[in-house]
C-alpha cells in the first residue's frame, strides 16, 4: 500500500503537481538536493537545479522516474532555485511552467516546451513577460482556455510586487486589512505568455470580506492549485507559517473564492504543497512531507492519498 508513504525514494522530491496525459498520471515535483544547508525564512535552503518527471499507471506501484526533464543550465535567464513546477498539454506539445531566480536574484516564471510529458523540455530564452514570484500552477478549463495562477510570500517575493514594480523592501501586510492574494492570468493561445494583466485571486471569509492579513490560519501563503469539480472551481493553497492546505470555491476561475475549509492538517516539515487530480475515477491529493529525511525541511518526499468530497462539494479533511 503506497498511500501516505514516501512515493519517490531514490531522491528527495517535493511540490508534486499531478496531471493526467494520454491516460497516464505524471508527477512534476521539485527535486530537493541532498545538501547541508541551514533553514531560513528566505528559503535559501531550497537550492534545486533540475526537474525529474515521474509516470504512474498503477496507484499501488511506485512511479517510474523518466529522468531529467530540465536542468538549470538549460534555462538561459535563470540564476538559481528551480522551485515548484507544473505542466499542461496543448495540441500535442507539453508546457512546463517553473519559477527560478533570475541572475539578479528576482523570482520569475519560465516556460519550457517538449513533445512528450517527460521532456526533455526546451526552455524559452526569457521568462514570461511581466512574470514574478513563484509556484505557477496551470489549469485548463473545459473550453480549452488555460490559466496560470501563482505567487508566494516571504522567500517567494510576492510582497515585493504590491506596486507593480519590484520593491526590495516590500513586506507582508499586517492587521485586519486584506491579506496579499495570489495572481491569475489567462495564457496566450501559444501557451508562452500572459494574455492579460495578472489579477488578484481574492479569497473571502463567510461574511464576504477578503481574508485579513493577520488571519494566518487562512490567508494565502504559497502553492496554489486550481481544479474543477462538478462545475465548481476549487482554489487550494498553503497557509505557510500555519502549515495547512486549505481551499475556497467559486463559480469563476478568477474568483472571488469563498473560504471552505482545511484539506490537509500540518505535515512533518515546514512547507506543505499539493495538487489534486482525478485518475481512473478516483480523486487524489498529492503532497509532501519530510519523513524520509527525519524532518529536514529541504529534504522532502512526495506522497499521495485518496481525496473525498461530500455531497455539498466540501472536501473531507485529511490528517497526514
Ligand atoms: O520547493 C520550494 C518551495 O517550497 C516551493 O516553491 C514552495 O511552495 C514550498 O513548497
Amino acid at each position: 500500500m503506497l498511500e501516505k508513504k514516501p512515493l519517490i525514494t531514490d531522491l528527495y522530491s517535493a511540490d508534486p503537481s499531478a496531471k493526467v496525459f494520454g491516460g497516464k498520471l505524471y508527477i512534476y515535483p521539485s527535486h530537493d538536493r541532498d545538501i547541508e544547508m541551514e533553514s531560513n525564512d528566505n528559503g535559501d535552503q531550497y537550492d534545486m537545479n533540475d526537474y525529474h518527471v515521474y509516470e504512474m499507471t498503477d496507484m499501488s506501484a511506485p512511479p517510474a522516474d523518466k529522468g531529467v526533464a530540465l536542468a538549470l543550465d538549460g534555462v538561459p535567464w535563470a540564476g538559481k532555485q528551480l522551485w515548484a513546477p507544473d505542466c499542461a498539454e496543448k495540441n500535442g506539445s507539453y508546457y512546463l511552467y517553473f519559477p527560478a531566480r533570475d541572475k539578479s536574484g528576482i523570482f520569475r516564471l519560465g516556460v519550457a516546451v517538449a513533445k512528450t510529458p517527460w521532456g526533455p523540455f526546451t526552455a524559452e530564452k526569457e521568462p514570461i513577460k511581466g512574470s514574478f514570484s513563484i509556484d505557477p500552477c496551470v489549469f485548463t478549463d473545459d473550453d480549452g482556455v488555460s490559466y496560470l495562477a501563482w505567487g508566494g510570500i516571504w522567500g517567494g517575493q510576492l510582497q515585493n510586487w504590491t506596486t507593480g514594480t519590484y520593491n526590495p523592501n516590500g513586506s507582508e501586510p499586517t492587521g485586519s486589512g486584506p491579506a496579499l492574494f495570489p495572481k491569475i492570468a489567462k495564457l496566450s493561445g501559444d501557451m508562452l505568455q500572459f494574455a492579460e494583466q495578472p489579477r488578484d485571486v481574492v479569497i473571502r471569509d463567510e461574511a464576504g470580506v477578503p481574508l485579513a492579513a493577520d488571519d494566518h490560519d487562512r490567508r494565502y501563503f504559497e502553492g496554489p492549485w486550481l481544479h474543477k469539480y462538478n462545475g465548481t472551481y476549487y482554489f487550494s493553497y498553503s497557509t505557510g507559517d500555519t502549515h495547512r492546505l486549505v481551499y475556497g470555491t467559486s463559480k469563476s476561475p478568477y474568483g472571488p473564492y469563498e473560504w471552505r475549509g482545511v484539506i490537509l492538517t500540518p505535515v512533518l516539515g515546514w512547507t506543505t504543497h499539493h495538487s489534486i487530480v482525478e485518475y481512473k475515477g478516483q480523486w487524489y491529493l498529492f503532497y509532501h512531507d519530510c519523513e524520509l529525511s527525519g524532518g529536514i525541511n529541504h529534504k522532502r518526499n512526495v506522497k499521495f492519498c485518496k481525496l473525498e468530497y461530500r455531497a455539498d462539494g466540501s472536501i473531507v479533511t485529511i490528517n497526514p
